[in-house]
């Protein structure tokens, strides 16, 4: 096993990797950026290590001085959590010709996966179905695309191959369209991946995300711990997943079906450690490999409750060369699980960031809940990395017990001094058409009030019953945020209490 770990991570991911290093009784060294000095994951570390400047191009995207810490502090593993350098061959290499362990897959497998049409064409030979499109051409010009098309259909979309995540995607209703619409996604390409390539899918209109959790160790043993339900996103930022997923829910069959394919698609690229095959499923039930995230996800936890599988664990377990203890008919999923990301943002003005001084951060708890949070009360919320704050995961017997507990948990859950999603939630766990499983990845309508901001829309009846939830809620924050001021911090639940018993 390893001597110490060195998480090259912030937030909420790196308290979670350091939970699993201790039940492993590994000890860990933290790296830390300026706006960090005090976050959680410096605390709960056996030790911390400065990195540089808030930016993450100073900080936590330093793969070299990341490196030279790990090897001057003796860690001879690095997890690097999802985002930053999780998904950067080059970084993987890196460690590796230092005598570092990466906790994650080989650069070879990274590299395949991070090209879509490499990744496309890879698992397409395997056997695994892909959505029609270019596959198999390689990088083409503008006019031969132009001429595919066609052949393709409409509509369909143009997508970058160093993409993912929807940046430069362009969907496309006619081939009149077309030529405008490959200049300005080949422009995004270049602007934001420094890879102008671009390839063509056609069009799946009512889609929903599924994705597959995969594990695979380093005697070939693959297998997979099934879905998560993704489709509950707005502009490609997940807000809330669950497992299983309501659209497959009962249907075995499908499961099994959809994750052997999974499985055939990470041995397809001889993949190592924990990943996650994405998929589209069409109405029909037709699904199409999307592509691999060759990192832990952030939604990991949903499938960490069906399964009882700590997948940290698994994570490290299989870096230091210990085979999979669990063969694919031991996985049984247990329940529901469902997991609402919890953001420093406010839903009421176009999602927008809201940073600042938390005051006083009240968690829920009880049975089946589970908070991940990169925060405590006095924690200041800056500006240069992502709004997720939390990560409020609840298990249950059924869906609908889970969504009730959900709630719940909601409402006791207090944000004091910056905005959050919460009503957000709150709001999607009334909404009849969430209740019944009945949506797909086009759910969210963000130009829809009430969460476009500002309009008057009261006059729908979906939406006034929307409205009503959000703004009670929203009045219990102000009033709490109203009522923070001075030393009177301990008073704030009595008087809370008091006036939501007086206006409710
Ligand atoms: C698609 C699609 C429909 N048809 N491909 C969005 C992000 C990128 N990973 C792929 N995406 C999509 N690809 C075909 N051929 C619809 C989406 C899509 C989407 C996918 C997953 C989750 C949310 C989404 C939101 C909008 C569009």
């Amino acid at each position: 096993m390893f001597k110490k770990i060195l998480i090259a991570n912030r937030g909420e991911i790196a308290v979670r990797v350091i939970r699993s290093c201790r039940e492993l009784d590994i000890p860990t060294a933290a790296v830390y950026s300026d706006a960090d000095r005090h976050s959680l994951h410096v605390r709960y570390a056996d030790e911390a290590y400065y990195l540089g400047p808030s930016k993450a191009s100073d900080s936590y995207l330093r793969g070299d001085k990341i490196i030279e810490i790990a090897l001057e502090c003796g860690a001879d593993a690095i997890h690097p959590g999802y985002g930053f350098l999780a998904e950067r061959a080059d970084f993987s290499q890196a460690c590796q010709e230092s005598g570092i362990t990466f906790i994650g897959p080989k650069p070879s497998a990274i590299a395949a996966m991070g090209d879509k049409q490499v990744a496309r064409n890879t698992v397409s030979e395997a056997g695994v179905p892909v959505v029609l499109g270019t596959e198999g051409q390689g990088d083409l010009t503008d006019e031969e695309l132009l001429k595919i098309a066609p052949e393709i259909g409409f509509p369909l979309l143009i997508k970058p191959s160093a993409g993912g995540g929807g940046k430069g995607m362009r969907e496309v209703r006619n081939l009149e369209e077309m030529p405008g619409l490959l200049t300005a996604s080949r422009r995004e390409a270049e602007a934001s991946f420094g890879d102008g390539n671009i390839y063509l899918e056609k069009l799946i209109q009512g889609a929903r995300h599924i994705e597959i959790q995969i594990l695979a160790d380093q005697h070939g043993n693959v297998i997979h711990l099934g879905e998560r339900e993704c489709s509950i996103q707005r502009r490609h930022q997940k807000l809330l997943e669950e497992a299983p997923s309501p659209f497959i829910g009962e249907n075995q069959e499908l499961r099994e079906a959809m994750g052997a394919v999974a499985v055939q698609a990470a041995r397809a690229v001889d993949y190592l450690n924990a990943g996650t095959i994405e998929f589209l499923v069409d109405e029909d039930r037709n699904y199409y490999f999307l592509e691999m995230n060759t990192r832990l996800q952030v939604e990991h936890p949903v499938t960490e409750a069906v399964t009882g599988i700590d997948i940290i664990k698994e994570q490290i377990r299989i870096a230091a060369g210990q085979p999979l203890r669990l063969k694919q008919e031991d996985i049984v999923l247990k329940g529901w699980a469902m997991e609402c990301r919890i953001n420093a943002e406010d839903p009421f003005k176009g999602f927008m960031p809201s940073t600042g001084t938390i005051t006083q951060s009240l968690l829920p708890a009880g049975p089946g809940i589970r908070v991940d949070s990169g925060v405590y009360s006095g924690f200041e919320i800056s500006p240069y990395y992502d709004a997720l704050i939390a990560k409020l995961i609840v298990h249950e017997e059924t869906r609908n017990e889970t969504i009730t507990r959900m709630k719940r948990a909601l409402e006791e859950y207090r944000v004091i001094g910056v905005r959050t999603n919460i009503p957000f939630h709150l709001a999607l766990l009334e909404d009849p058409e969430f209740l019944a499983g009945d949506f797909d990845t086009q759910f969210i309508k963000d130009d829809v009030p009430p969460f476009s901001g500002g309009q008057d829309n009261q006059s729908l009846p979906e939406v006034a019953a929307l409205a009503a939830v959000l703004a009670a809620h929203q009045k219990t924050q102000s009033s709490a945020v109203l009522i923070q001021g001075g030393r009177q911090a301990t008073s704030n639940w009595k008087w809370l209490g008091r006036w939501e018993r007086t206006t409710k």
